[in-house]
């Protein structure tokens, strides 16, 4: 008698355990969800680091899911190949309402013309010892434009971070890319206007043209240095601005997670005082073409 009863409380016990678990596993109901699929590839042998590309780009996928709270998932091909620019993405498939890219690819320079940082540690900033912000008022207020890491140590030191790559590449595959038709209605007038409901409203974000007309880059003449959208040099790493986040939540229709914002990437609501001064366009001569992507 006592036995059975310390069998049921055992199993009921059990049971409450498990439900305990299901919930605590349970997948957040309202969150992008970015799946990597490494395709193949090696790093050229002037990579340095030690880290793997697939954990870098996951580190990158988690830092965009948690920074918008949609239910929507986007399956990424990643992969190694002789490219050339540092980065390409691929818009392979997009639908649903609101429209969206559910399927890229995500390719990687392995020539050895980009001599690419592999953070060991994707997660952490530690080998770049100063973190800038800047803002701007692109019409909606002081926005955080930039949120740049500098004074690279040890291996990152000289190189260009694939972590940064792998954000931006990111970035175009969340509603800055050409074929994306999203992009491409809103892209005409060559500005992204945030509308009313997101934060920073009114913000008029320029983007880069070209000889081939506009680009899906934030243009880096008229945004302060640093926008993750804008491009990449190396011996630097560039989080998510304000500005990025809000230019794919403009185009893609999604919802920025107020809530959690505060810790280091994003922190949309409050914009913090003061704009700093703009860095000299001259610093775009470093630039790492990023794109010859779509
Ligand atoms: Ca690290
Ligand atoms: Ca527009
Ligand atoms: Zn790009």
């Amino acid at each position: 008698m006592e036995f059975d009863l310390l069998a049921i409380r055992t199993s009921i016990t059990l049971a409450l355990l498990s439900l305990i678990l299901i919930f605590a596993t349970a997948p957040d109901a309202s969150a992008v969800t970015i799946v990597v699929n490494f395709v193949g590839g090696a790093p050229a042998a002037n990579a340095a680091g030690g880290g793997d590309l697939t954990a870098i780009v996951d580190a990158a996928a988690r830092i965009w899911e948690s920074i918008y709270s949609d239910d929507s998932s986007l399956v990424l091909y990643v992969g190694w190949a002789p490219i050339g620019p540092a980065g390409t993405h691929t818009l392979i498939e997009q639908g649903g309402d609101p429209n969206r890219e559910t399927v890229g690819l995500i390719l990687f320079d392995n020539s050895g013309s980009v001599s690419f940082y592999l953070d060991p540690t994707p997660d952490s900033d530690d080998e770049y010892h100063l973190l800038t912000e800047q803002f701007q008022d692109l019409g909606g207020g002081p926005v955080n434009v930039a949120r740049l890491l500098t004074q690279p140590t040890g291996a990152a030191l000289g190189r260009t971070d694939l972590l940064t790559a792998a954000l931006h590449e990111i970035g175009h595959a969340l509603g800055l890319a050409v074929t994306n038709t999203s992009f491409a209605a809103d892209s005409r007038d060559g500005v992204i206007r945030i509308a009313d409901g997101l934060p920073y409203s009114g913000t008029v974000i320029p983007l880069a043209a070209n000889y081939s007309g506009i680009t899906t880059h934030i243009d880096a003449e008229r945004v302060t240095y640093g926008s993750l959208m804008a491009g990449l040099s190396s011996d630097e790493r560039r989080l998510p601005s304000d500005l990025d986040i809000l230019a794919d939540a403009q185009i893609s229709r999604l919802s920025i997670r107020r809530a959690e914002v505060s810790e280091t990437p994003p922190s949309l609501p409050a914009p913090s005082s003061g704009t700093a001064p703009v860095k000299a366009a001259a610093s775009i001569t470093a630039f790492h073409g990023l794109h010859r992507v779509n």
